[in-house]
């Protein structure tokens, strides 16, 4: 079982600490050896296999698509990704699901559940404010939707853990479900 590929899918609002749950993941994971890592992060995926891509609901569908698409090769051919993007809409996410586990991969969701007042409390890039002004267009959390999960196997808040210890979470239940 351990040896079959796996992704770990973190899905959360803007600001919600995805990048730096991912980054920190991959570190942890490496630690452990095993499995080939590739790190599926929003920002890089739309500079280059989604570059073009808007934020309307047909846009962001096509990217998390991809990233599915990319996550379910590498966990179909044994390794792990670990994928954040924002990925607001359920359906979305279960297609992802499927297409990881339809590959023969193992598909983990981790939902980043730091409330939107926090991520637009931090508002590290200036978006939320953006977004207010009505600058930004259809951000999310703001003037688009977040659906939240019902199905997460993960759900971590960076308003009320460390990122060392929501990481910790993360291992803890790949641990538990067999997959370290
Ligand atoms: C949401 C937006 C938007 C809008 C630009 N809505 O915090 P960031 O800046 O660095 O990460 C966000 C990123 C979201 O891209 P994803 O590919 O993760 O989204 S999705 O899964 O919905 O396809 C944010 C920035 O892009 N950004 N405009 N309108 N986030």
């Amino acid at each position: 079982r351990s040896k079959r590929g796996l992704t770990v899918f973190l899905t959360g609002l803007s600001g919600s600490g995805k990048s730096t749950l991912a980054g920190l993941l991959v570190c942890r994971l490496l630690e452990y050896g095993g499995r080939r890592l590739t790190l599926l992060d929003g920002d890089v995926v739309r500079t280059h296999l989604s570059q073009g891509l808007g934020f309307s609901r047909a846009d962001r569908d096509i990217n998390v698509r991809r990233i599915g698409f990319v996550a379910a090769q590498v966990a179909g051919a044994g390794g792990t990704a670990v994928c954040a993007p924002i990925a607001p809409y359920a359906d979305v996410r279960a297609q992802v699901r499927g297409m990881v586990r339809a590959a023969g991969g193992g598909f983990v969701l981790v939902h980043v559940s730091t409330p939107l007042e926090v991520c637009e409390a931090r508002d590290r890039k200036g978006l939320y404010a953006k977004a207010r002004a009505g600058v930004l267009p259809a951000f999310t959390g703001v003037s688009d939707p977040y659906e939240t999960p019902t199905d997460a196997d993960v759900t971590v808040n960076t308003a009320e853990l460390s990122a060392e210890d929501a990481v910790d979470r993360i291992i803890d239940h790949l641990r538990h479900a067999g997959w370290l």
